[in-house]
């Protein structure tokens, strides 16, 4: 019999593709789950869930559903690049319903956050988790903020967190690009078991990819966690080596198109870094 959380887990963005992976895993394994997202979930209800619709931006019906959960899987909110309009209220008004629930419940939080963080990084830089944050979209914007969110109500509250960068969580890689930023849906559902069952956190982050050998990420708490990925984008490299865009900026920087979009640099110019 696998472990399961002393204390029900809450599981925002239910119905997107990577809440619904997580969903149907940890229903599997009995873990007594809240499941809520904004739209109708998909899936037939885990025996050991309850789903119920929420708007993040319902700070009310947040606190409600967080009631007596241990740990909260963040995957809600707006999961691609948007106007920064739409992106602010699920993205950062929605991430501040989460963690004051977290508050009160003494409750610890998993980030789905994304490489869009750090996206302007040059993808022939190793990077390890402590570097730089670059976001290369509003999108990664909001991830970044998300991530000192935690650190806020870490240091403030000890609200423990779990800043997940996620790389390319797909069923398959279809890119050169994703040959170095995959995250295999097994290795993501692995990763939440860790995070929830861990005796402590602190605010940590984490490179969400498979154990790639192309991959562009390095040093982060993964040991702490004793979270190790299994899966490799390595056995697709011969069928999506070869794909790749026209764009130069997009294939410069670790974030891929997200770079591209309303790019309004002179690519060719002299580079000034910092
Ligand atoms: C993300 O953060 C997005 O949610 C996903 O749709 C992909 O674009 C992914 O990043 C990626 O960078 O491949």
């Amino acid at each position: 019999m696998s472990e399961k959380p002393a204390r029900p887990v809450l599981v925002t963005g239910a119905s997107g593709a990577l809440g619904r992976q997580v969903a149907a895993a940890l229903g599997a394994r009995g873990w007594n789950l809240v499941l809520t997202d904004i739209a109708p979930f998909p899936d037939a209800v885990p025996a050991t869930a309850r789903f119920a619709r929420a708007d993040l931006e319902d700070g009310v019906a947040i606190l409600r559903l967080a009631e007596g959960c241990g740990t909260i899987l963040h995957f809600g909110g707006v999961s691609t690049e948007h106007p920064f309009e739409s992106v602010i209220g699920p993205n950062i008004k929605g991430l501040f319903h989460i963690y004051e629930a977290a508050r009160r419940e003494r409750a610890r939080v998993f980030f789905a956050s994304s490489n869009h963080a750090i996206g302007f990084h040059e993808r022939t830089t190793r990077l390890d988790a402590d570097c730089q944050l670059l976001p290369d979209s509003y999108y990664g914007l909001s991830k970044a903020y998300g991530e000192m969110m935690g650190r806020l109500y870490w240091f403030k509250h000890g609200v423990e967190n779990v800043n997940v960068r996620i790389g390319s969580s797909f069923p398959e890689p279809t890119n050169a690009r994703m040959l170095s930023t995959w995250l295999a849906y097994s290795d993501l559902v692995e990763l939440c078991v860790r995070a929830t069952l861990a005796a402590k956190t602190g605010s940590c982050v984490i490179w969400g990819a498979s154990a790639n050998t192309r991959t562009f990420w390095r040093g982060d708490a993964r040991a702490t966690l004793g979270w190790l990925p299994r899966e490799s984008s390595d056995a697709f490299a011969a069928q999506v080596g070869g794909v790749v865009s026209t764009d130069p900026v997009e294939e410069r920087y670790q974030g891929g198109a997200y770079c591209a979009i309303d790019y309004t640099r002179n690519e060719m110019a002299p580079r000034d870094i910092f």
